[in-house]
C-alpha cells in the first residue's frame, strides 16, 4: 500500500491542531484587545525593513511589539528592537513556518493587554505559511517588485488566504521594468478585489497609506 494517504491524515491532524489552537490565540488577542497584524512573503521581500519602519512610525503613540520567525539567527530581532518596541525572535530550526504554538509560547509571559498592535514576521517562505492559521486579525502578503509579477498566479494559496497585498521596493520598479499593472492584474486573478498598496520602506512612498490601513484597524470589542 502507497504511504500517500497515512501522510495526508498526519498533515490533517497537524492542521486542525493548530486551527484549533489558532482559534483560542484570537480568544485572548481578543479578550486583551490587541490587534495581530501577520506579514508574510518569500525571503528578502522586505518584511522587516517595512516593520523596522512601520514601528519606528507607531512607536510614539501606540503600543507596538512584534514576533519574527527565521530558521536561525536573532539578525531581525536585532533590527526590530532599534525602534524600542518589545520584540522577540522565534527560530524554527528546519521548520519553513510559524504555527499557533510557538506564537502561543513566545507570548506567554507577555502582557497582551499592555499591547494595541503584535506584528508578527512569519519566516520568509511563500508556499508553508499559508496554511497555518496564526490568531491574526489582519494577514498581510508582500510581494517585491524584483520577485516578478507572475507570483501571485504561481503561488495562489498564501495571497488567497491574505487579507492586504503590499507590493514593496515600488523604488527599484523602474530599474527591474517590474510592470506594475500585470501585477495588479495577477493579484486581483487569484483574490478578486484585493487591496493592493505600493510602498518602499526605503524612500517612505506609500508609508502614509500603509500606517492608515492600520490605524483603521479597530481595537476588538
Ligand atoms: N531598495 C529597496 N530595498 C529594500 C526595500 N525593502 C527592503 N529592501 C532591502 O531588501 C533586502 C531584504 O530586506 P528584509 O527586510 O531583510 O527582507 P525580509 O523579507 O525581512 O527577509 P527574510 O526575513 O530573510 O525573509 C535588504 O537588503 C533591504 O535593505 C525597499 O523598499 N527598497
Ligand atoms: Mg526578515
Amino acid at each position: 500500500m502507497s504511504a500517500q494517504p497515512r501522510i495526508v491524515e498526519v498533515r490533517e491532524r497537524v492542521l486542525k491542531q493548530n486551527d484549533f489552537l489558532a482559534r483560542e490565540l484570537r480568544q485572548r488577542f481578543h479578550e486583551a484587545q490587541v490587534r495581530v497584524v501577520s506579514l508574510v512573503s518569500s525571503p528578502g521581500s522586505g518584511k522587516t525593513t517595512l516593520l523596522e519602519e512601520t514601528l519606528r512610525i507607531l512607536a510614539g503613540d501606540r503600543n507596538v511589539a512584534a514576533l519574527v520567525g527565521d530558521l536561525a539567527t536573532e539578525n531581525d530581532a536585532r533590527r526590530l528592537r532599534r525602534s524600542g518596541a518589545r520584540v522577540k525572535q522565534i527560530t524554527t530550526g528546519t521548520v519553513c513556518h510559524l504555527d499557533a504554538s510557538m506564537i502561543a509560547t513566545a507570548i506567554s509571559d507577555w502582557d497582551l493587554a499592555a499591547l494595541d498592535i503584535l506584528f508578527v514576521e512569519n519566516v520568509g517562505n511563500l508556499v508553508c505559511p499559508a496554511s497555518y492559521d496564526l490568531g491574526e486579525d489582519l494577514r498581510v502578503v508582500l510581494l517585491a517588485t524584483t520577485e516578478g509579477e507572475d507570483k501571485p498566479l504561481k503561488y495562489p494559496t498564501v495571497f488567497n488566504t491574505a487579507d492586504i497585498a503590499v507590493i514593496t521596493k515600488i523604488d527599484l520598479a523602474a530599474a527591474v521594468e517590474f510592470d506594475a499593472d500585470s501585477a495588479h492584474r495577477n493579484i486581483q486573478t487569484v483574490r478578486p478585489k484585493m487591496t493592493v498598496l505600493e510602498v518602499s520602506a526605503k524612500t517612505g512612498t506609500g508609508m502614509e497609506a500603509w500606517i492608515k490601513s492600520l490605524s483603521q484597524l479597530q481595537r476588538p470589542g
